[in-house]
């Protein structure tokens, strides 16, 4: 029996697509890849994230190092930011530049976490409470709401903006999720102690 700290590793350290969606809905939807892959050097359950557009997988969108932590009463996936990120664009697929990265360049993204709870064939997640995870979009303050369903054969996403005196929505998907398929398999990379082995 593995813990559900090990499984959500499991299920998350992978390479997700939503190729299907976005050539099925192509004005609704842009080819997204998501990858998430361990960084061994950095603490127990250090996954570097890289989201980019499908035409330009060389310049991520957003590049992140996340955290999953078994708390008593949670799992909590916690959101850094790189400085000079730049420098580590690309490393999702580049073994050397992941190995560059050190503690020294994280910056913890305050308010957003993602708490995470076990379902029936995977996991569920959103933004942890108290509408602090702040995000500037065209020139406006906005605070993130956000949920994610993983499983063993995909991942759906919904990222939404609203506006933090009004709370009216200012920005994000309309049409409802995005829809990834699970498309490669980093699970290899994990270190056995970070699955309790
Ligand atoms: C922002 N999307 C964010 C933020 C998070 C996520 C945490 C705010 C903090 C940050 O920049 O890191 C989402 N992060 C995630 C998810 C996971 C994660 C789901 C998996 C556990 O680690 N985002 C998309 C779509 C598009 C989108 C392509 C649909 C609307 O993936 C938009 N997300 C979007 C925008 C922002 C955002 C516009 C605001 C900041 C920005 O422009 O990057």
């Amino acid at each position: 029996m593995s813990s559900p700290l090990a499984r959500l590793l499991r299920q998350l350290s992978a390479g997700f697509s939503n190729q299907h969606q976005a050539f099925e809905n192509p004005p609704l939807y842009a080819h997204i890849l998501v990858k998430f892959r361990p960084l061994p050097q950095l603490e127990p359950g250090s996954l570097l994230l890289e989201q980019s557009y499908a035409i330009n997988p060389a310049a991520p969108y957003r590049i992140r190092v996340l955290r999953v932590e078994q708390r008593p009463d949670a799992l909590i996936i916690h959101n850094q930011a790189l400085h000079e990120e730049q420098r580590f664009w690309g490393a999702v697929d580049d073994a050397a530049k992941r190995a560059a990265i050190t503690p020294a360049d994280l910056r913890p993204l305050d308010g957003c976490a993602y708490v995470v709870q076990e379902t029936a064939d995977g996991f569920s997640g959103e933004v942890e409470p108290g509408c602090r995870c702040l995000v500037e979009r065209k020139g406006a303050t906005s605070y993130l709401v956000s949920s994610f369903e993983l499983t063993g054969r995909g991942m759906r996403t919904i990222d939404r903006g609203h506006d933090p005196a009004t709370h009216e929505q200012l920005w994000g998907s309309l049409a409802g999720p995005f829809e990834f398929e699970r498309t490669e398999d980093y699970s290899h990379d994990l270190p056995a102690h970070w699955l309790g082995l």
